[in-house]
């Protein structure tokens, strides 16, 4: 009975902790652009704001659904927008990073399996002070404005 209890603390101590740690960090309206089904790579956005009273990067995003994930910077070089991949993205205490279309964001390489308008996909994403906050990504249309993927 007495390991029974201990178990149970554990339990509790380890799903507050990350509860509180998932609290830090507050993702807004994750969705990826629909593409056909030939294009094999396609981009996520969001919004992610940092609660937290410290700065914290953005160092991962890890999918199952896809065989590589990477977070890309959109740099303006001659009015040509070209994509360096980043190894992390900081988000400073209070503050918001924002991963749209024509900025900075998520690409998604080689989908698993069909990634249909309508559906969804499943992100986690992987920061600096250890937490991981998992998001479904909704997949649909894009708007027509800053849309400056059609370049890859
Ligand atoms: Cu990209």
């Amino acid at each position: 009975m007495r390991i029974i209890c201990l178990t149970w603390m554990l339990l509790i101590t380890f799903l507050g902790s990350s509860a509180w740690a998932g609290e830090a960090v507050r993702v807004e309206d994750p969705w990826v652009r629909a593409a056909p089904p030939s294009v094999h790579v396609l981009a996520a956005y969001m919004g992610i704001e940092n609660k937290g009273s410290s700065a914290i990067s953005l160092t991962g995003i890890e999918s199952p659904d896809f065989a590589k994930v990477e977070l890309h910077e959109t740099v303006m070089t001659d009015d040509m927008a070209t994509m360096v991949p980043r190894d992390s993205l900081p988000i400073d205490a209070g503050g918001k990073l924002e991963l749209k279309p024509g900025g900075n964001h998520i690409m998604l390489i080689d989908p698993k399996k069909p990634v249909a308008e309508g559906g969804t996909v499943p992100l986690t994403l992987i920061f600096s002070d250890g937490s991981r906050v998992s998001v479904q990504a909704a997949v649909r249309k894009a708007g027509e404005m800053n849309d400056h993927h059609g370049m890859h």
